[in-house]
């Protein structure tokens, strides 16, 4: 069902300089930025490989997800990304194995992707997300 690890999320106060943080250190480049109101944040991806991506989040509000994960717990791993060839059918599949979705249906997230939240509750305290792209930077395999 999880063909590759898409990207890992990680909850920052500060995008911009923590975007300064990880091009000047490890070399990563920046290949995406949006801003997405429906799931609360600011957000820029660092390509690590074609289909492997650094995802920095900045919350927009503080009763965003982001937000009050922040505030919670502060700066660090918020979700781990793996990308699934068709992920309403992933959905399906994992919602019969008795995994809490988080989404009724898929959303739209970064690099015209796809995405569903599975509860982390549900899988061992990691928030968990399912990604569907056709985007050439992010290859199934
Ligand atoms: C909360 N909890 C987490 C967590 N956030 N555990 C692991 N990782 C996280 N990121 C724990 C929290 O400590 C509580 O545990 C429990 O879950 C329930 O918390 P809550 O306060 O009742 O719930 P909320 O309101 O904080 O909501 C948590 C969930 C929410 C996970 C339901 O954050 C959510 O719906 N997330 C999915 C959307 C999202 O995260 N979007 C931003 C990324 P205790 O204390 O009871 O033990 S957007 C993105 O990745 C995009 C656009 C993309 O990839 O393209
Ligand atoms: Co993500």
């Amino acid at each position: 069902m999880f063909v590759r690890i898409d990207h890992v999320g990680i909850a920052v106060h500060d995008l911009e300089e923590k975007i300064e943080f990880f091009t000047k250190t490890f070399g990563l480049t920046v290949v995406a930025r949006e801003v997405n109101e429906e799931q609360g944040v600011k957000e820029a991806m660092l390509r690590v490989r074609d289909g492997n991506y650094i995802q920095l989040l900045e919350p927009l509000t503080p009763d965003s997800p982001v937000g009050k994960f922040l505030a919670r717990r502060g700066e660090g791993v918020h979700h781990v990304a793996f990308g699934v060839p068709d992920v309403a059918e992933a959905m399906r599949v994992i919602d019969a194995r008795g995994v809490r979705l988080l989404d009724e249906r898929p959303r739209h997230g970064s690099m015209g992707s796809s995405i569903a939240f599975l509860h982390p509750k549900d899988v061992t305290g990691v928030l968990t997300e399912l990604v569907q792209s056709d985007h050439p930077s992010r290859p199934l395999f």
